[in-house]
């Protein structure tokens, strides 16, 4: 065999390329690969929809590897325990705090992701989403404005690329950066963000369910982006609601989409 490198650098742009064209027309585009973000790709790919979700960092989980303050474990409470089974995720009971199932971060990460690739999605790293396509007749989100996060920290001002969906999921976490670039850049989509809350996290845990959905015609959220978008409290390292909320927007674009 000759590893040459010639062949090395083709092998690999013809491989990225033809991922790449794929990727540019999809059924759903998930911005942040994080707990509520994987949950949704696993579902949606499993019901046999095309989805890439695009990652800023180079790597899985957001918010989950770092456990609660650096300690390598979290929490979730039941009926998440149905998506930890669905994704093969081993987690124990709380000794003295019926209800409360603790997991390793690693093990909730690797699992998530990996049965997302399995079932089909496409994760694509050092990706920012910075815009969104917006359509009007009907008023709706028709995708992503895509571009590297190496350019974006550089500063240099490098044109993005476009990748078209039926539906947008916005799983960034704290900052809702999706909707609020929607909100901000297509007013008349009417988004109100109304902020996230101080902690409370029984409350939110079930808030943050009830309220993950379409936010706007084509655009959805789920996870923490949910709480700043409604106005709910944040919940700490208690990851229930995140992967629930993920799951309930995978079904209801299932559902819109006819899958
Ligand atoms: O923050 P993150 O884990 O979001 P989540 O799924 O879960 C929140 C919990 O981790 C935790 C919590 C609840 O227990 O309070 O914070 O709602 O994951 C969001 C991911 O999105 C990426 C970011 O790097 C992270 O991995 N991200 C954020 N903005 C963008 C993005 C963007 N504009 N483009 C691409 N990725």
């Amino acid at each position: 065999m000759s590893i040459d490198e010639t062949r090395i650098t083709r092998a690999i742009l013809a491989a990225a390329l033809r991922d790449w064209e794929e990727i540019s027309s999809v059924d759903v585009a998930i911005v942040g690969a994080g707990p509520s973000g994987m949950a949704a790709a696993y579902y949606l790919s499993r019901g046999g929809l095309r989805t890439v979700v695009f990652e800023r960092r180079l790597g899985f989980g957001g918010g989950i590897g770092g456990g609660a303050m650096f300690l390598h474990k979290i929490v979730v409470e039941p009926p998440a325990d149905e998506v930890l089974r669905d994704v093969g995720a081993r987690y124990a009971e709380v000794e003295g705090a019926p209800g409360l199932l603790v997991l390793d971060a690693a093990e909730l990460m690797a699992k998530l992701a990996s049965s997302a690739l399995d079932a089909g999605t496409k994760i694509v790293h050092g990706v920012s989403v910075e815009d969104v396509i917006f359509r009007r007749d009907p008023l709706r989100v028709a995708g992503v404005v895509v571009n590297w996060t190496a350019s974006e920290l550089s500063g240099l001002h490098v044109d993005p690329l476009f990748v078209s969906s039926r539906a947008v999921v916005d799983a960034t976490g704290h900052d809702a950066s999706v909707v609020e670039v929607a909100s901000r850049k297509v007013p008349e989509l009417g988004i109100e963000l109304r902020g996230e809350r101080s902690a409370y996290s029984e409350l939110s845990e079930s808030l943050v369910v009830e309220g993950a959905g379409e936010v706007a015609p084509g655009l959805y959220a789920c996870g923490m982006a949910v709480a700043r978008v409604r106005g709910l409290p944040r919940m700490g390292p208690i990851f229930g609601a995140m992967l629930l909320s993920g799951r309930k927007v995978a079904l209801e674009i299932a559902g819109r989409l006819g899958a």
